[in-house]
């Protein structure tokens, strides 16, 4: 990338030279009012300099996917600078100056903010280029994690363990790397095991998560297969915290399947029914909620969970959603104490890294992943393997 500073008494006129000299590619890094030179400089009108820059071509038109990130990067840097250009014409052409112009360099300055960021993820790239040189078996492993939405400290942490787990050829061999990788991957997370029902002991589950991600659907799912493969003995309650009664698909299925169900209103409700089924092996909770009044519901709910007092609170997360989502999704939740992770919807999602940044940060086993609508098929114990094939090479084995 080129780079290079430009003064002109506007920032009109600054833009044009750095186009005139860098092409009209060029993009606007950063601009600052800068006094004239000379002893009298004071004296004379301010002038604008702007950073411009320009990709490099070798660097960045290869594209030979080594720079898939940097591109993505790249566009989004001229995207933005686009704006701030569209933004700038406005204001240069609107009668209205004063008030406007005020509120729109603030605007200029947050979005320069961002391409400096970006700017700096680029750096960022290039630095590891240079200095780390994976070689480019590695490097082009290391894009594929980055592609999949693996966390760069992440993905960095992963091929820097494949550096040293394995040395020589090994290193050129793409298989023995992708096996090596999803060992590691698999290792950096946590997996519980499907409880065993054992006469004795009543296991109690409950299924916590936002509205919607299919916790009533994985519900139905593990009872009918404790019920059909397991013969054991399942019993179904739903935690109704608002008395919005949104239980019938629930009760229908538990109809069908001829597997007892209740309905607790409240937390007294909820431990006399767990009481009320100390004779099966499985009780599996379903819980109901709003959507809108999440943080309430929450609170509503933790007394449920707690009267319920489960041996397992598996926290549903669908794997659709964003991982800025799930973050949120998770803090809202962990005064539940959740201690198990579930993915839903693995079936309908783009991409799966976040299954690994989500697990790793949150130290959470995982439990299951559920791939579909279908009960009791579409459900899958997590198993190291299958979630790392999952996660590095998006097949279900
Ligand atoms: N594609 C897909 N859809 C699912 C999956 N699990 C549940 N669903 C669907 O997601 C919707 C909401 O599911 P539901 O169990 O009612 O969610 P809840 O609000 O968390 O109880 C329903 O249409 C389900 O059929 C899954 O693993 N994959
Ligand atoms: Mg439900």
């Amino acid at each position: 990338m080129k780079i290079k500073k430009f003064v002109a008494p506007t920032l009109k006129e600054a833009t044009e030279i750095m186009k005139s000299e860098l092409g009209e590619d060029a993009i606007i890094l950063g601009t600052r009012r800068v006094k004239q030179p000379g002893i009298l400089g004071f004296l004379k009108p301010e002038m604008i300099e702007i950073v411009g820059a320009v990709e490099d071509e070798k660097i960045f038109k290869q594209g030979n996917g080594d720079e898939g990130i940097s591109m993505d990067t790249v566009d989004l840097l001229k995207r933005m600078t686009r704006d701030i250009e569209t933004k700038r014409k406005n204001l240069n052409e609107g009668a209205n100056v004063g008030a406007f112009e005020r509120y729109d360099y603030s605007e200029i300055k947050s979005e320069i903010e961002e391409v400096k960021q970006a700017l700096n993820k680029i750096t960022e790239h290039l630095k590891y280029k240079s200095s780390i040189q994976y070689p480019s078996v590695l490097k082009k492993a290391f894009v594929n994690l980055i592609e999949k939405e693996v966390e760069e400290d992440l993905a960095n942490k992963i091929i820097r363990t494949v550096l040293t787990n394995l040395s020589g050829d090994a290193l050129k061999n793409e298989k023995i790397v992708e096996e090596e990788i999803i060992k590691i991957i698999s290792g950096l997370m946590r997996f519980s095991k499907p409880v065993k029902p054992v006469r004795r002991k009543t296991f109690v589950l409950a299924f916590v998560g936002p509205t919607g991600v299919g916790k009533t659907t994985t519900v139905a799912k593990l009872a009918a297969i404790y019920r059909l493969f397991e013969s054991a003995k399942v019993a179904l309650i739903s935690a109704d915290t608002y008395r919005i009664a949104a239980i019938e698909q629930l009760q229908t299925f538990a109809n069908i399947a001829n597997i007892p169900m209740d309905v607790a209103y409240t937390p007294e409700d909820m431990a006399r029914l767990v009481r009320k089924h100390q004779d099966k092996d499985i009780i599996l909770i379903d819980t109901v909620g709003r959507n809108q009044r999440q943080n309430e519901h929450i609170f509503e709910l933790a007394k449920f969970i707690k009267s319920a007092d489960p041996d397992e609170v598996h926290l549903v997360l669908s794997a659709t959603s964003s991982y800025k989502n799930m973050i949120d999704v998770y803090n809202k939740f962990k005064v539940l104490v959740p201690n198990r992770l579930l993915f839903s919807k693995v079936d309908e999602a783009v991409c799966l890294g976040y299954i690994l940044n989500i697990a790793y940060r949150t130290k959470l086993p995982l439990s299951y992943i559920t791939t579909g609508q279908n009960v009791p098929d579409d459900i899958a114990v997590a198993e190291p393997r299958v979630i790392a094939n999952l996660i590095y090479k998006e097949v279900l084995l």
